[in-house]
């Protein structure tokens, strides 16, 4: 009899459910195993097409069927939600109270959105891109119904890796995955990666739709907001697969198992303790050659004494950054990254 994972819930209206992360082994996340996230309740209509506007030459709808017959790109990327692991922050932040699965990868296949801003021909004083779906509600802090959108820099939307993507593992896009095509921001937090794309708007002004000037910002203070900055980047992240937390094993050799990621340069190498960071030991790096896929580790470790141990886990990117023993603090929970801590017993 086969038994399978399920999704773990948080809310059914808007759907948000996380990943069990710790059983999953693959790299290509069957699209049931990929966490969802959302603000408001699917739409109800998708139209199969996407308009292009604002600061451009040319304004024109396009649709699923042009975009597939453009010249395609496929990449490896992860989602992570910039809010996983919120649960984690004292004191707590308010939000979905993420664990560790707000995050999955997979294989999209979409269009460069540059081809298309090239196509439009963009005013040279465009500054940013903004991006609509087609989703839309109400939230608790204002009135009035809102999309969901956000922008990029124009840097950003130029780079070659940032698509419109209309395949998730060689299928057409699911509707909850973003049909008929969503954006994927490699290396940024999963916000920007707009799902039911209607509008892209160019413009030379700074966008401040709440999920751009609201939402998605790091407030480092509880009361005010000074020091705040908005959400872009993946932090360096690891997780700990097996074993899990609290589990009983016996003496002999434990295979600790992981997966490391990062939204700069590339993973540099990840470390494991068992004796609460006093000594490291570098764990083997199984890597794809995809840039942006994250890479799974392993470290054997010959155990010979029974007891309580604490097993942390540390990546280090190539531009530097390492996992800090505590996460910087944020008013609403964003990009928790502290070194994972695996409590378990030896028998
Ligand atoms: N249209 C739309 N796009 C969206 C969102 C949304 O609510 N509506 N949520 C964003 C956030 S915060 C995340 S983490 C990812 C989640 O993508 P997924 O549901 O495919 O996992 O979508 C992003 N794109
Ligand atoms: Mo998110």
């Amino acid at each position: 009899m086969k038994i399978r994972p399920y999704l773990i819930t948080r809310s059914l209206v808007p759907e948000n459910q996380e990943t069990p992360i710790h059983f999953l082994r693959h790299v290509l996340f069957e699209d049931r195993y990929f966490f969802r996230r959302n603000h408001f309740p699917y739409p109800s209509s998708v139209h199969q097409s996407v308009m292009i506007s604002g600061l451009v030459q040319s304004s024109f709808f396009l649709s699923l069927d042009q975009l597939k017959r453009m010249p395609s790109t496929t990449l490896i990327v992860p989602l992570e939600c910039a809010g996983n692991q919120r649960a984690k922050f004292t004191p707590t932040t308010f939000g979905e109270q993420w664990e560790s699965g707000a995050i999955s990868q997979g294989k999209w296949t979409g269009i460069p959105l540059k081809d298309i801003l090239t196509l439009a021909k963009i005013h040279r004083k465009a500054k940013e891109v903004i991006f609509i779906g087609a989703d839309f509600g109400t939230r608790n802090d204002m009135d009035g119904l809102f999309h969901y959108a956000r922008s990029l820099p124009l840097d950003k939307a130029m780079h070659p890796d940032t698509i419109i993507a209309y395949e998730y593992n060689d299928s057409p896009l699911s509707l909850k995955r973003g049909f008929p095509f969503r954006l994927i921001v490699p290396q940024w937090y999963a916000m920007a990666s707009v799902k039911w794309l209607k509008y892209i708007i160019v413009t030379d002004q700074t966008f401040t739709g709440p999920f751009q000037s609201i939402d998605y910002v790091y407030y480092p203070h509880p009361n005010d907001d000074e020091g705040k900055m908005s959400v872009t980047t993946m932090n360096v992240n690891s997780l700990i697969q097996f074993p899990l937390p609290y589990s009983l094993h016996r003496v002999g050799t434990i295979l600790v198992t992981g997966i490391a990621w990062t939204g700069e340069g590339i993973i540099q190498k990840v470390e494991v303790s068992v004796d609460n960071g006093q000594t490291w030991n570098r764990a083997t790096l199984k890597r794809l050659k995809e840039r942006y896929a994250w890479v799974q580790w392993e470290w054997r470790w010959e155990v010979h004494k029974k007891g309580e141990y604490t097993i942390l886990a540390k990546a280090t990117d190539s531009s530097g950054r390492t996992q800090p023993f505590t996460s910087m603090w944020n008013r609403k929970g964003y990009g928790y990254n502290a070194i994972q801590k695996v409590h378990i017993k030896i028998e």
